[in-house]
């Protein structure tokens, strides 16, 4: 519907990816009139821009999927454990055109204001490209992985080389047979880019400012005994991701550390690290791993020897390991030969605890021990994580013309990771105080996109127009959240997950600790309980609580 050469909606949404398209869907069927504005130029999110060697998700496919309709479910089958970067990019680009999604999608077009406009009730959202938006209501789906973080090192600019960000890889490829490449980061991205650029590159010098724990993703077709879960009962196994603590389906560990003997302890460590999957690990060893110091020990030492068997030069595997964090306090990685890439006689680990980087030249990248020159550097450097999309994008003005920037300068306050005190109608899909990083980000999206869809939809039918969470409801979000952040060891590592890896950004710990099943219970309990937490308006219906 258009009204003069503004395009009014029910619901604009921001983003194409996992989150933004399934939004689509579940409006629609709701009968709201809806438009997604996305700045790339087709459907994908993530997976549309992490184009680099080796990306992959590393959730297992078979759990990082859509399960909102049993019928895609069947239609779709993953090639592998864990699937490449196009195949995930095809498997969304089909979805969207299973359900004609992208007939509601703007692409190429950037959201540069969004304002409320208290007298209509309406949020009136600039766009860099074609008509401004008109919505009730305004939800970003931006993903929490989607702001690539500047370089913050001198000289980038001076440099006559090639460079690369990992988070925005050219769509053709790079050509790196040859070439003399640095790559900068060892985070995922570093991780699984590095075996793959070892293999084609002259000579490829690693820049590592914090080591990583990694294991062994041990790809290949989707394990048996995890098929044979899924297949055997596709509705339990769904539901019990949905009630799980990761979004993935396993049990809760019961035994502590201490009631094993060390021969337990180390069949329990083999059969994860041959099980190749994060979750696994994370969570089958014993219960006190994510929230023991003494727990968590053990795994360290155990994947520390892993690192010392694999690694032959004693120096390079020393500097591998990591001593400065917990581990599953950083974002751990799957890895496909990483470590066993340090044995190359064409690749140099360079340790930026004991040389810093000094600055980028016009032949390379100077330490404070070396020059190395190269004709290509590549940045794995990462994100401005979780709230990066969503105030980077535009400044967002609410009520009073208060905008979200200065009312996070503090931290990224929100009620249930959903909403925001001051910003009525606008939601946020996997928004800080969220479990969504925390857990399998599909099952997250869906839980988060039903319970909002349901909401509007159900406000509607009240004949509501507004819905706002209170100020005392996101105060006791807040220290809910603090809550459960002292219960893991997430608070004792220095990651994207506190805002640590970005200069001058709050620290606070973004996602909830609390678990994904504990999450939903607690948004059904908003729900049950007449949308506890929430200021609703309409016509002839007073504020109510
Ligand atoms: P990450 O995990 O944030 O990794 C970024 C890496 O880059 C990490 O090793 C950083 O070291 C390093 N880094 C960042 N800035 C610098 C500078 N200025 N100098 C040297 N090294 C730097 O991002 P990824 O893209 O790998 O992965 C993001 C997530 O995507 C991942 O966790 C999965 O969830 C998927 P640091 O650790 O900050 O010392």
């Amino acid at each position: 519907k258009a009204n003069g050469t503004v395009q009014q909606v029910d619901v604009a949404v921001v983003g194409a990816g996992f989150a933004g398209l399934y939004l689509l869907h579940r409006l629609r069927k709701a009968g709201f009139s809806t438009v997604a504005l996305e700045e790339a130029g087709d459907v994908g999110g993530t997976w549309y821009w992490n184009r680099y060697p080796g990306a992959r998700c590393d959730i297992q496919t078979i759990d990082y999927s859509y399960t909102f309709d049993p019928e895609l479910e069947t239609a779709w089958t993953w090639s592998e454990k864990y699937a490449t970067q196009p195949e995930i990019l095809r498997y969304l680009g089909f979805v969207a055109d299973r359900y004609d999604l992208r007939s509601d999608i703007r692409f190429k077009t950037k959201v540069t204001e969004a304002k409320w406009d208290e007298a209509t009730e309406r949020w009136q959202l600039s766009t860099d490209s074609g008509a401004p938006v008109s919505c009730r209501f305004y939800i970003m789906a931006t993903g929490c992985l989607s702001a690539p973080k500047p370089p913050e090192i001198d000289g980038v600019k001076d440099f006559r080389g090639q460079v690369y960000f990992t988070g925005r890889w050219p769509h053709g490829g790079v050509d790196l047979a040859g070439k003399r490449v640095a790559v900068i980061g060892t985070g995922s991205s570093g991780i699984q880019s590095i075996p793959l650029i070892a293999e084609q590159a002259a000579h490829l010098t690693v820049f590592q400012r914090t080591p990583n724990f990694a294991l062994p993703a041990h790809n290949g077709p989707a394990p048996d005994d995890r098929m044979s879960l899924l297949q055997g009962d596709r509705a339990a196994y769904r539901d019990q991701a949905r009630q799980s603590m990761t979004g993935v389906p396993y049990p809760q560990q019961t035994a502590v550390s201490w009631q094993l003997s060390e021969a337990e302890r180390r069949e329990r460590f083999e059969r994860a690290w041959a099980a190749g999957d994060l979750v696994h690990i994370l969570t089958q060893l014993w219960a006190d791993q994510g929230s023991e110091l003494d727990g968590n020990r053990l795994v360290c030492d155990f994947i520390r020897e892993k690192i010392s068997a694999i690694v032959k030069d004693p120096e390079t595997a020393a500097a591998l390991m990591p001593h400065d964090h917990p581990f599953g306090a950083k974002r751990p990685c799957l890895d496909t030969n990483y470590y066993a890439t340090y044995n190359r006689p064409n690749v140099t680990l360079v340790n930026l605890r004991q040389e810093p980087i000094k600055a980028i030249t016009e032949s390379g990248i100077t330490t404070a021990k070396r020059n190395v020159d190269v004709d290509v550097i590549v940045f794995a450097t990462g994100f401005d994580a979780m709230t990066g999309a969503i105030r980077a994008v535009h400044p967002i003005t609410g009520r009073g013309g208060k905008s979200l920037s200065d009312v996070w300068a503090h931290g990224p306050e929100s009620y249930l990771g959903l909403t925001v005190e001051g910003f009525p109608n606008f939601f946020m899909i996997t928004g800080p105080g969220s479990p969504s990083v925390l857990s399998n980000m599909a099952v997250s999206i869906e839980q988060h996109v039903d319970w909002v869809v349901d909401r509007l939809a159900q406000l509607r039918d009240a004949g509501f127009t507004t819905v706002e969470a209170t100020e005392t409801a996101q105060a006791g979000w807040g220290r809910h959240m603090a809550d459960c952040a002292m219960l893991t060891l997430h608070r004792l590592a220095n990651t994207w997950y506190t805002g640590a890896n970005v200069p001058g950004k709050v620290h606070a710990l973004m996602p909830y600790t609390g678990g994904v099943g504990p999450y939903r219970s607690i948004c059904d309990e908003v729900t049950s309980r007449g949308m506890l937490g929430f200021k609703l308006t309409g016509p002839n219906v007073a504020a109510q609580c």
